[in-house]
């Protein structure tokens, strides 16, 4: 028990992130994250050094339904100077083993996945990169310790350039054991070797594993057990014959537990044991051989098979001695004595492990399954009987079944690599498939430039007609100058909430504005009913707004923000061209807003208006942010649509008369792409989204940025993934096939750096995904990240072909200027606006652009537009 629980104590060591470094117990992460889950299938390479025997196999998967395995191997032998000789040559051996075998089966043409059973402690970043920290048993090989045994094996097979193949994974024994096993009994989540050496390995939680980030999920520890005791935690338990075998080692100071255990020692201990008794005159009448006093003479293996005195004399007759009776039962109870030790021994340490499961799982009753493989524990049924007995004896409260691994690591190494394949297969099929939404230089410049066209075309009088983006003027010729004054209404509609509002504005040097404002909901039936009901509910809220203020009765000039595309020929005038976003009332298009809401005010009969101005929100945005910043002269939202307005030299508006001073542009940049400008950077996923939307063929540059889609972006893209079974283990839940579940505020949420996989996770059962799996939370975390990078990537390239012609426009070299920006999804994704101004400024890196986010809202803008239309008609101009 005290053993056990130091044992306790030096694995927390090493898994905690400030002690590791200094622990004798390195709890080394495999990367090894999921047991076999029986979709693995194929044919697999293996390699399996460092126990007694080197193999390499063949390993064929078959995953129709009931798993079946196929090996074929071949035990090759490793010369003692080449695991003391250089690495390099160990290495070239290894190759010529491989080449040797590919020979025999005749697939030398193939290029195999491979795994690499590689027993010796090593510290990895990955699953196919491992770099050994040192070695142990018989090896001591040059210019090994310290290298990525992956890299030194490829080199070695490049060397020889007649067979190829792919390492995908570098795995312990311990590790592969327990894989093996696992394949059978899915309890299997510990793995133990007692062999030459002796190691353990078992599935951690994440969270405990402080030397990685992450903290969902398990990944399998390679304990490196074998080093406990390194810090001098065993020296009360160390013997003169444990000091004298460190002491003739070829690692002295290392793996002291191993060596008081493993088969490497266990026959050397016996042997000093019974010289010394000799020397003591207890044993042969003090009479030694040359054969006793030779190191290793007395090995494991017969140590093991002590069936009866018999073979305890042959085997000390092997050694030249004369043994009596009473020596060899003495022998025979060293032997026991010895081969005791190490199995209690190895039961304190397996017993810790079993604790730290149980405390993981919180489980009051632990069932759980031991993988076991290695000479010691096979061939020394007395060990194996021992370590079970003080096993249960120890943690009496759990249920541990021992399973004896028939087939070696080999297999478990084929199943880890058969995972990494799988893994690594549907990486490269995700990332094939997100590739198609992550956009490169040349393909933003190349939006860019077509932006840009579109932008000419739709400005002049030849080709408006033809062209996606509108350009539509707009009426409004200035920005506001600080004299505007007065108090005036204003509705913004069209946004994610409509709101009525009064705006106060006072001129002068501290020229302010005061607001009012009320948000009203605009019901799904209203905005897809009737024009006339949407504007009875307009006028219905406007009338609760002015009892709400107590201003009943009183007609102020009103600016209407209509967040739509519409044709203006002056201020107070729009006639909508196209409903976007969710809005779809009937009997509107074609008309004039004014006019519409004229006659829901009038059927109500219950207050007047006076209506001065109708404005896009991209011109109030720019107007609200214009009344701080005097540069600002372009507006951009980024919400449940997207558009952007600037101010455009007179002479370069061709519909409308005049080349004098400038007039704000709404661009209508949403529909760009609706003449096909765009169609060879839609994906498979964008024209889902584009043709079950009520607008299809619509506003396709709407749909690859703005927030009203990102979000059916991404539950496409999952739901693609998931019937491909890259996600969610193929498993799709029905609420994954409603339409607009998946939230564009859940890409903010899920982006938002601290909170990360545990938001996600939330968010995943929210959406009835309980089953998912951490891996799973990391894909669909980098689904939102790819979806929306490439939205503000978009933004960016069209924001510089506006900005860069308003530099043309004014020929400078340089244009500093301010964009006015509003949007909810501008303002709450955590990355959006820094990925598009970084896209902005790589592309229009002749203008000094900054963003003022708006904080009042559009209808501050269509106030101020009001005022200066107001005074402008006071001072009898037009
Ligand atoms: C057989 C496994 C191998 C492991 C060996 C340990 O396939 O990976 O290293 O058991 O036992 P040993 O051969 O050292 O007794
Ligand atoms: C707030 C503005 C409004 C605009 C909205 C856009 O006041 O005019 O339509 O932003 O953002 P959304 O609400 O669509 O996210
Ligand atoms: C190595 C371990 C290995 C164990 C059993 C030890 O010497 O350090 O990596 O798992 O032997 O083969
Ligand atoms: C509309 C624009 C509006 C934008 C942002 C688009 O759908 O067509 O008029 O500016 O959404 O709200």
């Amino acid at each position: 028990m005290d053993v056990s629980i130091r044992f306790r104590r030096e694995m927390d060591k090493g898994l905690c992130r400030d002690t590791n470094p200094t622990a004798a117990v390195k709890m080394l992460p495999t990367y090894v994250r999921s047991t076999p889950d029986g979709t693995e299938q194929g044919e697999f390479l293996a390699l399996d050094l460092g126990g007694s025997n080197f193999r390499v196999l063949l390993v064929k998967v078959m995953a129709d339904g009931e798993q079946k395995v196929e090996m074929e191997n071949q035990i090759y032998a490793i010369p003692e100077h080449l695991m003391r000789g250089s690495g390099s040559e160990l290495f070239d051996h290894i190759a010529d083993c491989l080449a040797n075998f590919l020979e025999k089966l005749g697939i030398k043409d193939k290029k195999l996945p491979l795994g690499f059973t590689f027993s010796f402690p090593c510290q990895q970043t990955k699953l196919d990169e491992s770099v050994l920290v040192s070695w142990t048993k018989g090896f001591k090989a040059s210019g090994v310790e310290g290298k990525d045994v992956v890299s030194l094996l490829k080199k070695s097979i490049k060397k020889r350039g007649d067979f190829d193949i792919d390492i995908l994974a570098v795995i312990n024994d311990t590790v592969g054991t327990m894989m093996t096993c696992g394949y059978d009994d899915h309890h299997c989540e510990i793995g133990l070797i007692v062999g030459t050496g002796t190691n353990a390995c078992y599935m951690e939680q994440m969270r405990n594993l402080e030397v990685l980030d992450g903290d969902e999920g398990r990944m399998c520890v390679n304990t490196e057990w074998g080093a406990f005791g390194d810090d001098g935690v065993l020296e009360d338990l160390r013997t003169d014959f444990d000091r004298e075998i460190d002491a003739g080692s070829l690692n002295p100071g290392k793996q002291l537990f191993e060596k008081m255990i493993s088969g490497m020692y266990m026959g050397e201990l016996v042997r000093l044991i019974l010289v010394r008794m000799t020397k003591e005159r207890l044993l042969f009448q003090g009479k030694t051989t040359a054969e006793l006093l030779t190191t290793g003479s007395f090995n494991t293996k017969v140590g093991g098979q002590q069936k009866g005195l018999a073979s305890a004399e042959k085997v000390l007759r092997g050694l030249s001695l004369d043994p009596s009776v009473e020596d060899c039962i003495a022998t025979q109870r060293v032997c026991q004595i010895v081969s005791t030790r190490a199995a209690h021994l190895c039961a304190a340490t397996l017993v810790a492990v079993l604790r730290q499961i149980r405390d993981n799982k919180a489980a009051e009753k632990l069932r759980t399954t031991i993988g076991v493989d290695g000479s010691v524990y096979k061939n020394h049924q007395e060990f194996s009987r021992r370590l079970h007995k003080m096993v249960r004896r120890l943690v009496p409260d759990c249920d541990v079944r021992f399973l004896q691994s028939q087939c070696g690591s080999g297999k478990g190494a084929a199943m880890v690599t058969a995972v990494a394949y799988r893994l690594a297969a549907q990486q490269a099929e995700r990332q094939r498939i997100l590739d198609t939404l992550r956009l490169s230089r040349e393909q933003l410049l190349d939006v860019k430039k077509r932006m840009s066209e579109e932008m000419v075309r739709g400005l002049s009088k030849q080709t408006h007609e033809q062209t996606s983006v509108k350009m539509l003027p707009t009426y409004v010729r200035s920005t506001p100058d600080g004299t505007e004054h007065g108090d005036f209404l204003a509705l913004d509609l069209g946004g994610s909430s409509f709101r009525v509002l009064l705006v106060q504005v006072q001129s002068g040097k501290r020229h302010k504005v005061d607001m009012h404002h009320k948000i009203y909901s605009i019901p799904q039936e209203i905005m897809q009913g009737t024009g006339e009901e949407l504007f009875d509910h307009i006028v219905y809220c406007i009338a609760d707004f002015l009892e709400y203020m107590g201003m009943k009765g009183t007609s102020l000039p009103l600016g209407f923000t209509f967040s739509f595309p519409c044709h203006q020929s002056k201020l107070d005038q729009g006639i909508l061209l196209r409903w976007t976003k969710g809005f779809k009332a009937s009997g509107c298009v074609g008309q004039d807003v004014i006019t519409l809401l004229k006659a829901a005010v009038r059927r109500r009969q219950d207050f007047d208006l006076n209506f001065v101005a109708v404005v896009n929100d991209t011109v109030g945005t720019m107007m609200t942010c214009g009344y701080e910043d005097p540069k600002c002269e372009v507006g951009l939202i980024v919400g449940t649509g997207t558009n952007a307005c600037y101010m455009e030299e007179m002479q370069n508006i061709e519909l409308v008369e005049g080349d004098v001073g400038r007039m704000c542009v709404n661009m209508e940049w949403g529909a760009f792409g609706d003449n096909g400008e765009l169609d060879d950077f839609c994906t498979q996923f964008d024209h889902i989204v584009d043709n079950c939307s009520n607008n299809p063929g619509k506003q396709r540059y709407e749909k690859m940025v703005s927030g009203m889609y990102l979000g059916e972006i991404v539950r496409n893209v999952l739901m693609d993934f998931t019937a491909k079974g890259l996600l969610f283990r193929g498993k799709l839940s029905e609420r994954l096939k409603t339409r607009g579940i998946f939230e564009t505020k859940f890409l903010s949420q899920i982006e938002r750096d601290r909170l990360a996989m545990r938001q996600v996770r939330s968010i995943l059962q929210h959406l009835g995904l309980t089953s998912s799996t951490c891996d799973d939370s990391v894909l669909v975390k980098e689904v939102c990240s790819v979806v929306a990078r490439r939205a503000a990537q978009l933004c960016g390239a069209g924001l510089a072909a506006v900005v860069d012609k308003i530099r043309q426009n004014r020929n400078l070299n340089q244009l500093s200027i301010t964009v006015g920006v509003d949007g909810t999804l501008y303002k709450t994704h955590p990355h959006f606006s820094s990925i598009m101004q970084e896209t902005l400024q790589d592309l229009a890196p002749q203008c000094r652009v900054t963003f003022q986010k708006s904080e009042d809202g559009s209808g501050k803008g269509a106030a101020l537009i009001t005022a200066v239309a107001c005074r402008m008609k006071s001072e009898g101009q037009h």
